[in-house]
């Protein structure tokens, strides 16, 4: 591969080339690693299912469990309604955590400018690195032999002019895929695939989006962006353009941990109050256990909460101290999360998020 200095070009203009790395299965694929002997058997992980009777959701399965129709989200009472013989692993954050940033320790090297973006994937802006698509293919399946060598893991990986392509493209061949859209051909790659597949666009507005006629992604490319614009807002405006397959968002680097959030989204939306205050007490435990592994306290604590129709709130407050104790997390956020909690209205998403973070290095030297 010919090595430039200077950003490809496309008579004079210069062209954006981007990739979207994702881990396969990641958390289950880890643990098949950790436990070899369960490798090629159904692996779930998440809460314990405790024979039926456990509270709590999948947080994700491997390829052999989702054959039974495991999914990422789901009650883990169903998960064992459907598959009672699975493995059942409890989620070891801290261990792929590590892993995770082995992987992108990796992946920043090959990128002009780098972006993670959740605990499995990150988008490369790798412009300069490459002559054109053929040489990003080149360049992702180093990527990829280099992640396989090092951490024994798979992962697929989108090319696109663009952050957007590059994230449909990296979930066209699942598992182990290298999926190449070059800017020509945008349109007719994204015009079949089912509208959901756009971010952001949820089971509401595609049944929205549906209830017009609306099923594929060509379906929204073709359709009058005014009367879009009348339906939808600003929204509907920016559903068109993603539709045609244009997104000038840059590949952000982010240099400072500001922040640490979990969230789930329920497999199916609930008004099951119980099931919401226990998700959200997992979710404080999870994203507190990142907290004391990084050696941080935290001084403001936010819930987010997503109703079935997408409306979001979140809400925060900030203690008068730093700390790193889970009561302190768990109760704010149970008091934080109460006024959103209203008997007519599903629950499509809840989140916690810690921030003001300070570093036991910086505490230190504060002390
Ligand atoms: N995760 C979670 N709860 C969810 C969704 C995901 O805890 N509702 C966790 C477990 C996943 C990891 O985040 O392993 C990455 O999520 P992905 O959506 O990328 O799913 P996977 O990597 O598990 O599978 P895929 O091969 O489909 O990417
Ligand atoms: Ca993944
Ligand atoms: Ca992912």
């Amino acid at each position: 591969m010919r090595k430039r200095d200077q950003r490809t070009e496309c008579e004079g203009q210069s062209i954006r080339i981007i990739f979207h790395v994702d881990m396969d299965y990641f958390f289950a694929a880890v643990e098949e690693n950790e436990h070899p002997e369960h490798k090629g058997k159904p692996i779930v992980v998440g809460a314990n299912p405790k024979e039926g009777k456990g509270r709590g959701v999948v947080s994700t399965s491997n390829y052999e469990a989702r054959e039974f129709g495991i999914r990422s989200g789901m009650p883990i009472s169903r998960a064992w309604q459907r598959c009672p013989h699975a493995v059942y692993l409890p989620v070891d954050y801290k261990l792929y955590t590590e892993v995770s940033s082995r992987i992108m320790k990796i992946l920043r090297r090959y990128a002009d400018k780098f972006e993670q973006w959740g605990i499995d994937e990150a988008f490369l802006d790798v412009s300069s690195k490459v002559e054109d698509y053929e040489d990003a293919r080149e360049l992702a399946q180093e990527i990829k032999t280099e992640i396989y060598r090092n951490e024994k893991l798979t992962c697929s990986v989108g090319i696109g002019p663009n952050k957007l392509v590059a994230k449909i493209a990296s979930d066209f061949e699942k598992p182990n895929g290298l999926t190449v859209v070059e800017e020509k051909d945008v349109e007719a790659f994204l015009a079949p695939l089912p509208v959901n597949k756009l971010l952001y666009v949820g089971k509401k507005t595609t049944r929205r989006l549906n209830a017009l006629g609306i099923e594929t992604i060509g379906d929204l490319a073709n359709y009058d962006p005014s009367m879009l614009a009348e339906k939808f807002g600003v929204w509907g405006g920016q559903m068109y353009l993603s539709a045609h397959g244009i997104d000038h968002s840059e590949v952000q680097e982010r240099w400072e941990i500001k922040s640490m959030s979990r969230d789930t989204t329920f497999d199916e939306d609930t008004s099951d109050v119980d099931f919401i205050l226990e998700t959200l007490d997992a979710l404080a435990e999870t994203v507190h256990k990142q907290l004391v592994e990084s050696n941080f306290t935290c001084k403001t604590v936010t819930v987010k909460m997503r109703y079935e129709n997408f409306e979001t709130h979140t809400h925060g407050r900030t203690l008068p101290f730093q700390t790193n104790r889970l009561e302190d997390v768990q109760k704010t956020a149970r008091e934080l999360i109460h006024e959103f909690l209203r008997g007519d209205r599903k629950v499509r998403l809840v989140g916690v998020k810690l921030s003001n973070l300070v570093s036991g290095e910086k505490q230190k030297r504060l002390l």
